[in-house]
């Protein structure tokens, strides 16, 4: 499936990045253009891949290039007035190429967070094809205002994309790392998985005879109805002698190849559950999903249809959805027999639960402050009656 990235702030723009470098490494293909949307000039000029004219500053007479430090409010706003710059970059994507644009960018800062919303916005009411979001969520131990800010802004993220896939740095945090070299390695998590996903739909028909292979459609109309994603992935190394460092087996009993059917069938159902009930990028409850797309990636003699068809029912099962869709993504020249599981839709999220009630005793705070503010002035309007004079 071909997309166009635009990674928003810094977060989205160096994953943005990484998708890039992730392209280039696998061909898989599915960065098709990809844009940063940024108020730091600094971040900017930090990313590796990303063409210098899809580089885009905005806010400039705001902010000159410092960013917004975490104010999301003021990121927002700089993003719609300079809606029009962004879109220039947007004009010189091929939209006719791309199958869906994908805004990336963390929740809980102040460009990304304020901004991709307005962007998704923006974009929905421009073009037909569908935007989605891949909203990162803050560590708990950012602090306070990050979570204000993933809370606020992830309610309005979700309503303005079609499908908003989701990723919590707070249960990707590992300890005793340094936050930049955890990001490293979180920002690898994140590309793994969805480019697996996205990739799947890029398979040509020139490519490895599969025997059911997962079409960008199946991807879209998985996401299709909306909500909120998340993903589940599992891998095993397997021996190919297709690929450069593979051992060549010299000689294939019939025997030898009835067991290599069960071995694949029960390799694929058992890396299915542990994609499932792994660690998930949004951790969550996945009985009550409404729909999900199971695709097996690696070697096409690693993979079956009845193991597939397995790990699609047992899904159903799981989630109780009617609506699974499974398939493979072969690569040739794979190490590995890779499980990505992708939940769209998902109702039993703590963490989002939490976000929630977190952004509306934040309102609550907001609406007694406005009121006693409302009383003060009313009060201060009642003494000022005694002594001034009627103005007229
Ligand atoms: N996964 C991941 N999260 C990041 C990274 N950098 C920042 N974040 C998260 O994104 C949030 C927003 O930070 P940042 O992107 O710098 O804010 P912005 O530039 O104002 O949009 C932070 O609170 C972190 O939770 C990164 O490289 N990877
Ligand atoms: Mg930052």
């Amino acid at each position: 499936m071909k997309l166009a990235m635009i990674g928003f702030g810094q977060a989205g723009g160096k994953i943005v990045d990484k998708f890039l470098e992730y392209d280039q490494r696998t061909g898989s293909e599915i960065v098709r253009s990809a844009v940063a949307v940024n108020s730091a000039k600094a971040d900017l000029m930090g990313l590796d891949k990303v063409p210098q004219d899809n580089r885009v500053l905005i806010g400039q007479s705001r902010v000159k290039g410092h960013g917004v430090g975490a104010d999301n409010e003021l990121g927002a706003e700089i993003a719609e007035e300079d809606i029009d710059e962004i879109q220039g970059a947007i004009d010189n994507i091929p939209v006719h190429e791309v199958d869906a644009f994908l805004i990336v960018a963390g929740m809980g800062g102040g460009t990304g967070s304020g901004g991709a919303p307005v962007l998704a916005k923006h974009l929905k009411r421009i073009y037909t094809e569908p935007v989605y979001g891949l909203g990162i969520l803050p560590g708990g131990d950012e602090g306070g205002i990050y979570t204000l800010n993933a809370a606020r802004s992830f309610q309005t993220f979700v309503r303005e994309v079609d499908n908003l896939m989701v990723f919590d740095n707070d249960a990707w945090r590992q300890s005793g790392e340094s936050i930049e070299s955890g990001y490293a390695e979180i920002n690898e998590e994140i590309v793994r998985r969805f480019g697996i996903l996205f990739g799947a739909g890029e398979v040509g028909g020139d490519d490895e005879v599969a025997e059911s292979v997962v079409d960008s459609s199946e991807i879209i109309n998985t996401l299709a109805g909306g909500g909120i994603s998340t993903i589940g992935y599992a891998a095993e190394e397997v021996e190919n002698p297709g690929s450069s460092s593979g051992l060549l087996s010299r000689f294939t009993g019939s025997d030898e190849e009835q067991t290599d059917t069960a071995n694949t069938t029960n390799r694929i159902t058992s890396l299915v559950r542990k994609a499932a009930l792994g660690r998930l990028t949004l951790p969550c409850e996945i009985e009550g999903t409404e729909r999900a797309l199971l695709v097996l990636s690696g070697p096409p003699r690693h993979l079956n249809r009845k193991g597939i068809e397995r790990g699609r029912k047992w899904l159903e099962e799981q989630t109780g959805s009617m609506e699974v869709r499974g398939g493979d993504y072969p690569v040739g020249d794979s190490q590995y027999v890779a499980s990505v599981v992708l939940l769209s839709g998902v109702n039993n999220v703590p963490r989002i639960k939490e976000l929630q009630e977190i952004a509306i005793e934040a309102q609550d705070n907001i609406d007694e402050i406005q009121e006693e503010s409302e009383e003060n002035l009313e009060e201060l309007v009642e003494d000022d009656d005694d002594e001034l004079e009627p103005l007229f």
